[in-house]
């Protein structure tokens, strides 16, 4: 929270196409399955979007869970903290995970728990009528050298594998770079800034962001992006893909 004498100017906005949210801005709210976090929904049905996205502060000692259900896969992946997820992972800071609709997906904060959560209904088709589960720590995906720029890195943390029906990628770009075009395309982003700042391209408006802002962006949000010093910019965003466009 800002101090009292401080201004309120902010560099929220929120149009049809996309949204800009520091995350200071989101107040805290309360889910049943975490009644002892203090959650933030980035982005839901209610701004547009066909996904969920929550942050959840877990504080240590407590424990949240997602029951298991019948549709909504969930990935998680860890900001800061330490902790276990359904007694199969040790939780720290780049771990994360897919969450099939059939099992639950329980989290336990050992230290103060800071995670982001997305949840998509699971798009299922003939070859993988079925969601397909997922551990892994970012650490440990490979970074690829993206549009021939070694200044620009991608880790797609979700295997590009049609057993997928969402990407979640990290960009590192190095400062001064991006992506050299601006895209458009019908998937959505759900995006969180892990460091660094830089410019955002967003339907024709250059904004300005940084670590811990979130973006939504609508399918067809035109959209590009160059990281400003000193430090490089790191992001995390959702994507949906592998699937047909039903109509
Ligand atoms: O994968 C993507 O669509 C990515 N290039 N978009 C983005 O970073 N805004
Ligand atoms: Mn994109």
């Amino acid at each position: 929270m800002r101090p009292i004498t401080d201004l309120v100017h902010s560099r929220t906005r929120v149009t049809p196409h996309y949204a800009v949210m520091p995350f200071e801005g989101f107040p805290p709210s309360r889910l049943p399955g975490f009644p002892n976090a203090e959650s933030y929904v980035l982005a839901s049905p209610a701004i547009g979007a066909d996904f969920v996205q929550f942050l959840i502060d877990l504080p240590a000692g407590s424990a949240g869970t997602f029951p298991a259900d019948s549709e909504l896969q969930t990935f998680h992946y860890v900001l800061d903290g330490t902790g276990q997820y359904n007694n199969t992972q040790s939780l720290k800071p780049g771990a994360f995970g897919l969450t099939t609709p059939a099992n639950a997906c329980k989290l336990e904060a050992e230290t103060n728990l800071r995670i982001l959560l997305l949840r998509k209904r699971y798009e299922p088709t003939a070859n993988h009528p079925d969601a397909t589960p997922l551990l892994g720590h970012a650490d440990d995906v490979e970074q690829t050298v993206w549009a021939d720029n070694p200044d620009s890195l991608l880790q797609t943390l979700v295997p590009d594998d049609p057993a997928f029906d969402l990407a979640m990628n990290i960009f590192t770009f190095s400062p001064g770079h991006g992506l050299p075009i601006v895209e458009t395309h019908v998937m959505e982003h759900g995006l969180w800034f892990l460091q660094g700042k830089g410019l955002y391209h967003l339907a024709g408006d250059w904004m300005e962001v940084e670590q811990n802002d979130f973006i939504w962006m609508a399918p067809f949000c035109p959209q590009s992006y160059y990281a400003t010093g000193p430090t490089p910019t790191k992001y995390l965003y959702y994507k949906n893909v592998n699937r047909d466009i039903p109509l």
